[in-house]
């Protein structure tokens, strides 16, 4: 069976390229260079890439640091309070460890990161900007240490964006960010209240 495309007639190859069609190739070549270069200065230019160092660990030491972590904070209603800028999480198959967590606006916290099992997406979710998020990922074996601050108050959500299996979807947490401030006025009146009571007491 022969093709129903019909060759061109004559030397096709040597005809020379039409100037508009040089022109749309030029555009295209430009274009591409651009866009290429732009994903390099975005790094430096949109600060949105997420960095920090890497260190190798492994499941039982990783479930220590966040047992640790867990004992170290304050237990609130609302969640966890780190004690210091550390905040350790993990996933696993299929819920978040170390959440919720209870964090203050414009600090600058090392978010500690890693898995107990197979691979998890880190999804941060504001609850008023939905769309907008960041993804990192947490890997077995390692623990990640990413810098991160968050400039509004209210409820960021978590979920994983790596499909690790049957109950994936079941993976959300939430990170608590109260005003900055607001923590230290909450255990000044807490403070308040025990000294006033001390004092009746000594009474
Ligand atoms: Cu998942």
């Amino acid at each position: 069976m022969s093709s129903p495309l019909k060759p061109p007639a004559g030397d096709w190859w040597s005809t020379p390229v039409h100037g508009q069609e040089r022109a749309w190739l030029w555009l295209i070549g430009v274009t591409c260079t651009i866009l290429f270069g732009w994903m390099v200065g975005w790094v430096y230019v949109g600060q949105q890439n997420p960095t920090g160092p890497t260190y190798r660990t492994t499941t039982e030491d990783y479930q220590e640091k966040v047992a640790a972590y867990l004992e170290e904070g304050e237990q609130t209603d609302r969640g966890i309070r780190p004690a210091g800028r550390d905040v350790f999480v993990a996933g696993a198959q299929f819920a978040w460890d170390g959440f919720p967590a209870v964090l203050e606006t414009g600090v600058e916290y090392r978010l500690h990161l890693s898995t107990y099992d197979v691979q998890h997406g880190f999804s941060i979710r504001y609850e008023d900007a939905l769309w907008k998020q960041i993804n990192l990922q947490a890997v077995p074996g390692y623990e990640w240490v990413v810098p991160v601050r968050f400039e509004e108050p209210g409820t960021y959500h978590v979920v994983c964006n790596e499909f690790c299996g049957i109950g994936h979807r079941l993976m959300h947490a939430e990170f608590h960010v109260v005003p900055s401030g607001q923590m230290e006025a909450a255990d000044a009146v807490r403070a308040g209240r025990v000294a006033t009571r001390e004092a009746a007491d000594a009474e």
